[in-house]
């Protein structure tokens, strides 16, 4: 079954959005596989963002990402990265599709509430930044 990683952003912690944005990630048919709060800080915002280093909003995500608490997931289901951002809508609130998680809950391109990986190679080298091979839940 594909894995996809998934991280409820800052803002989304802020706004006490947590419980909701997960509610609909569990309606939507996704198998919660490992979770952790973790508080980024600018170095390793900045590792995870690497592929965005050049471009010119790098340096403000880098700070929102470590302005306060994130919630990476891993999360299980058939096709599970298309899927996942299917569900999360575009990278700009204002773009996605009526329903998505961003276009209900977030409030800039950068301040999205959520994070998704982009491809099933993506996934992996994602989950593994965050998460070691016994954090992973086989079965629950
Ligand atoms: P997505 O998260 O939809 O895959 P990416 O990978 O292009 O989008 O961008 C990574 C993150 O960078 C986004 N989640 C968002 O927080 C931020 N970002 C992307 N484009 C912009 C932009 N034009 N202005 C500000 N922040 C942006």
């Amino acid at each position: 079954m594909e894995r996809t990683l998934a991280i409820l952003k800052p803002d989304c912690v802020r706004q006490n959005l947590a419980g909701k944005v997960i509610d609909k990630i569990l309606a939507g048919g996704f198998r919660i596989v490992a979770l952790k709060m973790v508080k980024l800080t600018t170095d390793t915002a900045g590792a995870f963002y690497a592929v965005h280093k050049e471009r010119p909003f790098f340096n403000d995500l880098v700070k929102f990402m470590s302005s306060g608490t994130c919630i990476p997931l891993v999360l299980e289901k058939q096709n599970a990265v298309t899927a996942f951002r299917e569900l999360i809508g575009a990278t700009d609130p204002a773009q996605a599709v009526a329903g998505t998680i961003r276009r209900e809950f977030a409030s800039s391109k950068q301040e999205n509430i959520v994070h998704g990986s982009d491809s099933p190679e993506n996934a992996n080298l994602e989950i593994s930044f965050f998460f070691s091979n016994k954090e992973l839940v086989e079965n629950n």
